[in-house]
């Protein structure tokens, strides 16, 4: 079996595309108007090169190759983890049976829906962090919005080959579908909500790698449990990536509390705003929006699509193996999140339906880390004010709170009221216009915006000042 990709070829791979002509035709044809796409849709700031890193093998040891590429020549490829020949899958009815190498009929429908949910979340990122690089803080800042952002189109490339591979026509519909919703697109939107939502700025930014790259970093982890082997060997090597957008969005928020606490302390004031930071209840405001607008990427408290999910062997649990029960799940209940006569409550479920809550919960743990830390950076600083998650039923859209109005405490609120207090909560125009204003390019070698404090460690062993990105 091949590990290491073939460079030489038009889409470096490990999945032995040179011995399968036609789907070696199929993702070729695609592959213009991909990158079509990323010219017109992708990062808007003219580059000559940047120091990026390039996944070139799949071994546990060294998987990424390190160096300054031109973006267009970015190589994205397609490459899956190596595969366990004994694999069984571990979960639902199909528990003990030998993973599948093909996609069993029944469950064509659902494993090409949960594929296509997941590849349209990749290219709508790309499209919402489209202008960030002419604002960037820093030359280090704008190379991982790169990272980021080529990463997230070889993730798109990841799906479209279990579409072309796997689904035959409809596949490849499907792909081509692909790069033809539009994050924010009347027309034609992206599929889940928070993926239409702007990022117009780099708190913005930092916040969506924060928590919703965070739902992606979970959902991953539950295909990467699938029965259908290639879904969950794909997923295995996607989270590998997705380790430095976790990064990038906890340091990322880590360096605006930093700089701001360091001016609040410096001035012995809670009001920054006249001095060139981020106020904190401004930074709370940003956490309050991505936070709940990532909660509704789990879909409902409940739902009988993951119940049947799961019984079908298709999506697991985070860390499945770790479970200590029968993996079928079949007798058991869960309590769940619930407008029990109109207040908010919780009311018991089969474990199957409530499984979308076992997985935000596993999340909001994750979630509750990052609000720990940047609380330790004020704590370090002397100052009193504490960041927090908001209440679950806070500004939400799905599930059961989407009919209710909360405040972050999770106190019930009417609509007028709603509307009245939101903006205490929720960025305002104001608060957006403020953050927008402080966005002034940062792009000489060592150098770093006043709002943002800089990182601890560059890339690679890099330091701060290395010539991460060459512009044109
Ligand atoms: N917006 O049965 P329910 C990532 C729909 S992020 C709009 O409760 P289910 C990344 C739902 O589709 C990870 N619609 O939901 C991060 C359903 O529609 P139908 C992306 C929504 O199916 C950053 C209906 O409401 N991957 O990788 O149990 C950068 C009833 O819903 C939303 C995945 O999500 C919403 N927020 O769970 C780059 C994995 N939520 O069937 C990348 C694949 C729900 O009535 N997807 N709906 O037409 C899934 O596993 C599931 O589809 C969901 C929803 C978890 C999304
Ligand atoms: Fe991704
Ligand atoms: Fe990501």
């Amino acid at each position: 079996m091949t590990t290491a990709p073939d460079y030489s070829e038009k889409i470096p791979n490990n999945v032995g595309l040179a011995e399968d002509r036609r789907l070696q035709r199929a993702l070729e044809s695609w592959q213009p108007d991909f990158l079509s796409w990323w010219e017109s849709m992708g990062p808007a700031l003219p580059t000559r090169d940047v120091y990026l890193r390039t996944a070139v093998n799949v071994g546990r040891e060294g998987w990424a190759h390190f160096g300054h590429v031109p973006m267009l020549d970015y190589r994205w490829g397609i490459f899956l983890a190596e595969r366990d020949p004994g694999r069984v899958i571990g979960f639902g009815e199909h528990k003990g049976e030998p993973a599948w190498q093909q996609v069993p009929g029944e469950y064509r429908a659902d494993l090409q829906r949960l594929i296509v949910i997941q590849g349209d979340t990749e290219p709508a990122s790309v499209e919402q962090q489209r202008n960030l690089g002419a604002i960037a803080p820093s030359l280090y800042d704008l190379r991982n919005l790169f990272q980021v952002n080529v990463e997230e189109g070889r993730h798109l490339w990841a799906m479209v080959y279990l579409l072309h591979a796997h689904f035959g026509r409809q596949g490849r519909e499907e792909a081509g579908e692909l790069l033809h919703r539009n994050s924010g697109s009347q027309d034609a939107p992206r599929i889940l909500g928070a993926f239409n939502e702007e990022t117009p700025d780099w708190l913005s930014f930092f916040m969506f790698t924060y928590f919703t790259d965070r739902d992606g970093k979970y959902q991953l982890g539950t295909l990467k449990e699938s029965g259908f082997d290639p879904l969950s060997r794909t997923c295995e090597f996607m989270l590998k990536e997705e380790a430095h957008h976790m990064m990038v969005g906890t340091t990322g928020v880590d360096r605006v509390v930093e700089r701001t606490a360091q001016v609040m302390v410096e001035n012995d004031t809670d009001d920054v705003t006249a001095l060139g930071a981020i106020g904190l209840p401004v930074i709370q405001k940003y956490l309050n929006f991505h936070y709940s607008v990532s909660l509704d990427l789990f879909g409902g408290e409940t739902s009988t699509n993951v119940a049947n999910y799961y019984t079908a062997g298709l999506k697991g649990r985070w860390l499945e193996d770790r479970r200590k029960d029968d993996h079928k799940l079949a007798d058991d209940s869960i309590m769940v999140d619930a407008l029990v006569e109109g207040e908010v409550a919780q009311s018991e479920v089969s474990a199957l339906t409530g499984l979308n809550t076992d997985l935000r919960r596993e999340y909001i743990a994750d979630c509750q880390t990052g609000v720990s830390r940047w609380n330790k950076i004020l704590q370090s600083a002397g100052l009193p004010q504490r960041l927090a998650l908001p209440h679950a039923a806070f500004n939400r859209k799905v599930g059961a709170f989407a009919s209710i109005e909360a405040t972050p405490a999770g106190e019930l609120l009417s609509t007028e009221e709603w509307q009245r207090r939101k903006g205490e909560w929720l960025p305002t125009d104001v608060d957006k216009t403020y953050v927008r204003s402080l966005m002034q390019p940062v792009l000489e070698r060592g150098k770093i915006a006043a709002w943002i404090a800089p990182p601890r460690n560059g890339i690679n062993g890099k330091p701060f000042d290395y010539d991460y990105v060459h512009l044109t």
